[in-house]
């Protein structure tokens, strides 16, 4: 069989965007694979929603492992994981490479702020560790994988700390020339202008990554011909989750009545059919 680490890196051999969703436990996975897209990403920012707790750094390493293996096992999709800084030092990426490739996570994610970080779109202060430092984790991390089909993706925070194009590309190049995979430059304003202008100075063959959860007008096929090559959908499955819950959650409580509800959920062969029961319901549901 070939891993996912492969496949993930045949994908990424096509010219062809390469899709990733986040997700957050198996049957979130299982969902996104269903749709058709190509890649999951295993968000931080969904998982600590799941356990209601802040993305500011508090997940332990053996909980986001856990979780990304759960989701790992719920697709054939390759799964990347978001490793937030890498849960420590040098010596905590070189163990998190070890942990997430042993359970055959096709990629990790570290980027370059001060551990414990807090999600990119908290009004809060992110200050980022000095490049040497960073490199430093990249190249625990890349001397720690055993397959050469294991990616470790290093995600530039330099525009959310409010650096400008040269620093973000600065800092990139490093990452890139430390061994990185790909880059991811991570933007939370509402244009597409500093990942465009960043893709555009791009000269190195290492890949790009984009999210663009608050530049959200750019198109695919923008993002594709500035570059890009995989693109993160990174929040819009639990967000899409929870509105849904609250919606039917409130038709429930007002009206007394679960047929109320009815029409706004799928019915249990759905979710028989999404973990493997192979078999149906008794009642026409
Ligand atoms: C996540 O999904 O946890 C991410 C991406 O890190 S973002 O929330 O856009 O920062
Ligand atoms: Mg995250």
């Amino acid at each position: 069989v070939i891993s996912k680490a492969k496949k993930l890196r045949g994908l990424l051999g096509t010219e062809r965007l390469i899709r990733a969703v986040g997700a957050h436990d198996g049957i979130s996975a299982r969902l996104v694979e269903a749709a058709g897209f190509e890649a999951i990403w295993a968000s931080s920012l969904g998982l600590s929603a799941s356990y209601a707790i802040p993305d500011a750094g508090v997940l332990t390493m053996t909980q986001s492992l856990d979780a990304a293996e759960r989701i790992d096992a719920a697709t054939s999709l390759p799964v990347i994981a978001d490793c937030d800084t890498g849960y420590g030092g040098p010596r905590n990426v070189e163990e998190m490479v070890r942990w997430y490739e042993r359970r055959r996570i096709a990629a990790v994610c570290i980027e370059d702020k001060v551990h414990p970080k807090t999600n990119s779109y908290a009004d809060v202060a992110h200050p980022l560790v000095n490049i040497g430092e960073f490199v430093e984790k990249i190249r625990a991390g890349k001397d720690a994988q055993e397959s050469s089909d294991f990616m470790l993706l290093a995600r530039t925070e330099a525009f959310i700390a409010a650096l400008p194009l040269h620093a973000a590309l600065e800092r990139a190049l490093a990452y890139a020339d430390a061994g990185a995979d790909a880059i991811l430059v991570h933007s939370r304003i509402d244009s597409p202008d500093e990942i465009l202008a960043f893709a555009e100075a791009w000269t190195m063959s290492v890949p790009l990554v984009a999210v663009p959860t608050t530049y959200n007008g750019i198109h695919e096929r923008d993002l594709s011909e500035a570059g890009i090559r995989i693109v993160i959908y990174a929040n819009q499955l639990i967000r899409a989750q929870t509105m849904a819950a609250r919606t039917m959650l409130d038709t429930l409580r007002t009206s007394g009545t679960a047929s109320a509800v009815e029409k706004e959920i799928v019915r249990i062969g759905d979710l028989f059919a999404l973990q493997d029961m192979g078999t149906t319901t008794w009642a026409p549901q």
